[in-house]
């Protein structure tokens, strides 16, 4: 958790020379990078702490009797340490995965196997990334769950009016997004994880869009499960987070069975390691989880609350600037109640990859396509959207520059 309770403004200009990337040129424009909800830039300070686990440090770990596999277990029980701290939960809790979709599909696949039984009904939303679905229809099917959904309304919020009737028996569990990629609807996840408990159902958060833009507190949410993905928060690819509860973990089956993550292996049967050993089968990404580390460290120093209401602000010229152009339909609540800053608009008569291949041109990248959300996707009504998405390195002037590319797409096509 952020140290730094104050909201005093970002020194962006100061805080963008920590990234080498964005003093690249592209098209022969200055790199405006507004794709950071599919990955972010790394700072300079995360680049060198991979290198320096390379450079003086790189054994494998939990094995070496010596002095470099001591320090790598160090390093990356160290990063457990951080990241625990980072969304101020218990470290025990902290497995190490590949990204937010491996630490959904370990708790889709070990908790639906060993925790739930046919008939069980597993709750979903309409909103939620592929990485929050798939797993569950293919527990639903191994394990015979009914899934069942929260819709989201014309304005691109959840529809929380049957959420009471949604949670009744047979629904067991809950797995949300707490950000939306797509519509960058904040979901109320306090009111609803309690709404939830009180119906003894357990609460699975995808935090891939929240963890990396607001303060978030495990112990304060009260979830059972929370997963994120180091690389949309500053970190290196590779390092991803699953947060379960210590005694979920303890009755839930392995993941991935192999080195590291037994006590006792005879040719006809195994016992487990300890929590969260158990789900971290085979040589882990320290490298990865040395540069998550540092990230973390990187972005409390700056505080998540400053860089919240940093997004806030560039969110809110942005949305500004989509509803003055003419022939933008902007999808999601239009407003800064309950959003964060991913926006995804189209250009009437144009292809959402027309306009990021256009703005593209002038060195703005965004993203476009499906983001990952065909179900939404359809209850919007469309078959693409072109993505904006802001972090802590972007300005008032870049989105100023994107609105001019923006005016390029239409005059282009208008
Ligand atoms: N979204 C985007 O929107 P991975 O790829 O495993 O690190 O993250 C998957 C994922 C899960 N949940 C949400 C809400 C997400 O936004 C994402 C990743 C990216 O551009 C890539 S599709």
């Amino acid at each position: 958790m952020s140290g730094a309770s104050t909201t005093t403004p970002l020194d962006v200009t100061r805080l963008r020379a920590d990234f080498p990337i964005l003093e690249r040129s592209v098209n022969g424009h200055a790199l405006v990078y507004l794709d950071s909800a599919a990955t972010s830039q790394k700072p300079q300070v995360v680049l060198d702490a991979v290198d320096a686990y390379y450079a003086g440090h790189n054994a494998n770990v939990h094995r070496g009797v010596h002095t470099l596999g001591n320090e790598a277990t160090d390093i990356f029980e160290g990063a457990r340490e951080r990241v625990a701290r980072f969304i101020d939960a218990p470290a025990e809790g902290i497995v190490f995965v590949r990204n937010t979709t491996e630490a959904l599909n370990l708790v889709a696949s070990s908790f639906a196997r060993e925790l739930l039984s046919p008939g069980d009904r597993v709750l979903l939303t309409e909103m939620e990334h592929h990485s929050n679905l798939v797993p569950w229809q293919l527990a639903a099917e191994r394990a015979g769950l009914e899934l069942a959904f929260l819709r989201v309304d014309n304005d691109g919020r959840l529809d929380l009016s049957n959420l009471d009737e949604l949670l009744a028996p047979p629904t067991r569990l809950l797995s949300v997004g707490h950000q939306s990629n797509v519509l960058g609807t904040v979901v109320p996840l306090r009111s609803i994880i309690e709404a939830a408990h009180a119906r003894d159902v357990l609460v699975c958060v995808d935090a891939a869009q929240s963890v990396p833009h607001m303060p978030v507190s495990v112990r304060d949410l009260g979830c059972d499960f929370l997963a994120f993905s180091g690389h949309k928060m500053c970190a290196p690819m590779g390092a991803g987070v699953l947060w379960a509860r210590p005694e979920l973990l303890e009755r839930m089956p392995p993941f991935l069975g192999g080195g590291s993550m037994i006590l006792r292996v005879s040719l006809e049967r195994s016992s487990w390691s300890t929590v969260p050993h158990k789900f971290e089968a085979g040589t882990p990404d320290v490298g990865a989880a040395a540069g998550l580390a540092a990230a973390c460290d990187y972005l409390d120093a700056i505080g998540l609350d400053r860089i919240h209401a940093h997004e806030q602000e560039l969110t809110s010229h942005l949305l500004a600037l989509l509803e003055e152009t003419e022939g933008v339909e902007v999808y999601g609540p239009q407003d800064l109640d309950g959003r964060g800053g991913a926006v995804s608009f189209n250009v009437a008569g144009v292809h959402a990859h027309d306009v990021g291949t256009i703005l593209d041109r002038s060195g703005v990248a965004v993203r476009a396509g499906h983001h990952c959300c065909q179900p939404l996707m359809k209850r919007l009504g469309v078959a693409a959207t072109a993505r904006a998405s802001v972090y802590l390195y972007n300005t008032h002037d870049e989105i100023d520059a994107f609105g001019s590319a923006l005016g390029e797409v239409r005059r282009i096509f208008g």
